[in-house]
């Protein structure tokens, strides 16, 4: 029987854009049991010649310059948001109250404030959603899950994070949106500390309190000349500076609800490190440790193994029976950053098939930016700050 075919609107054509427009492209070649069919309909965005050039480019049917408009198009059923933070609120609201299903990049909101208004929104409407939180589809990582959860690791003690990038190391790298509160609403804190406090509450649950700090070492840049899109993390300064309003690296302590100890730190000032998003954890029974720069393995140590053969032992993680592993190649053909994507974007078609939110739901997206408040607020303190439940 032929599928059921789905609508996907896509609002941003920049990083996120591609990544997610080669998703929607490539899934249903790797994933033949998808409940619905993807039909690529429209991207959006502003700038009618770069939107166009990227329809033409991802493959899209058409191209919107309305946000507005494409929403409240009758053959668009599911709406993609993945513009920088300034813009998620508006936009997931107005497409929940149209019915559509929302996904949006992360982080959900650039403040709780706005994350919840947008959980309200979607918990009104009944509607699926769903956060861009990849790193929980990298096979290690949904492999670390299962291993946690099975018990072989026992209670645990520690979750320690670093993701550590350099791409703005340079003093004159422009003062590009991510660099500017108004529109990221944080720097390393909501775009890669987001990312690791994600991982933390997939694997090890929620926090309850913390203590944080944020630090900005680079005060002024040049203004980024005109863009057109597909520069990814590359930008072009002109003669004239402006501030930067955000964080350039932060680190917190956390204590979880389950009694666990958590170490995190985001800098975007570690040079050598281009997206070094790594993780440990350690349990009464092991150590799990994980390195998205070598994303295709997770190193494990067991207390179970004899006395006289302990050590970590790498964990190739493309064997049939580990997660998101087998849809694509044979064993030991290994994948790439890319593939987390297309593996969100399987779970969001089936969860909308389905009418059920996959994880992580805005929910989850809500309390990620109440920690990340949460950071900035103890920053200002200087004290330990509870997480509030809401
Ligand atoms: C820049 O820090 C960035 O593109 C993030 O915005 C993404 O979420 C991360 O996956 C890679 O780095």
């Amino acid at each position: 029987m032929a599928k059921k075919k789905v609508g996907i609107g896509l609002i941003g054509y920049a990083f996120m854009g591609k990544t997610h427009s080669n998703a929607y492209r490539q899934v249903d070649k790797f994933f033949p049991d998808l409940e619905v069919e993807p039909e690529m309909t429209a991207i959006c965005g502003r700038n009618p010649q770069n939107v166009e050039r990227a329809a033409q480019q991802f493959g899209w049917k058409g191209f919107e310059t309305d946000w507005r408009k494409l929403i409240d198009r009758p053959d668009i059923d599911i709406i993609d948001i993945s513009t920088p933070g300034n813009e998620h609120r508006e936009m997931a609201i107005y497409a929940a109250q149209a019915g559509k299903t929302v996904f949006c990049e992360k982080p959900l909101g650039n403040t709780f404030e706005d994350a919840k208004a947008m959980l309200d929104a979607v918990e009104a409407a009944k509607v699926v959603n769903m956060v861009c939180f990849n790193y929980r589809r990298v096979p290690a990582i949904a492999l670390a899950k299962r291993i946690i959860e099975s018990g072989d690791l026992g209670r645990i003690y520690h979750f320690r994070a670093r993701y550590l990038q350099d791409w703005i190391a340079d003093p004159n790298f422009p003062l590009v949106w991510r660099l500017r509160k108004e529109i990221a609403g944080s720097g390393t804190l909501g775009d890669i500390g987001a990312h690791i406090l994600d991982i933390s509450n997939y694997l090890i649950g929620d926090l309850s309190s913390l203590c944080g700090m944020t630090e900005t070492f680079v005060k002024e840049r040049p203004l980024q000349a005109a863009t057109t899109g597909d520069e990814g993390l590359t930008a072009q300064g002109t003669s004239e500076m402006g501030q930067v309003t955000v964080d350039d690296a932060t680190a917190w302590l956390g204590r979880f609800a389950n009694g666990a100890m958590g170490v995190f730190e985001a800098s975007r000032f570690a040079p050598g490190h281009r997206n070094f998003n790594t993780f440990e954890v350690n349990g009464e029974k092991g150590t799990l440790s994980f390195n998205f720069e070598r994303m295709n393995e997770l190193e494990y140590f067991s207390t179970d193994d004899k006395s006289d053969r302990q050590g970590f032992r790498t964990i190739n993680v493309n064997e049939n029976d580990q997660p998101y592993s087998g849809v694509y190649w044979p064993a030991g053909h290994i994948i790439g950053y890319e593939h987390t994507f297309i593996n969100t974007v399987a779970d969001l078609l089936n969860g909308h098939a389905q009418g059920k939110s996959p994880h992580p739901d805005f929910r989850v997206g809500a309390y990620n930016n109440l920690v990340l408040d949460t950071v900035e607020k103890s920053q200002n303190s200087g004290k330990w700050e509870d997480i509030a439940k809401f």
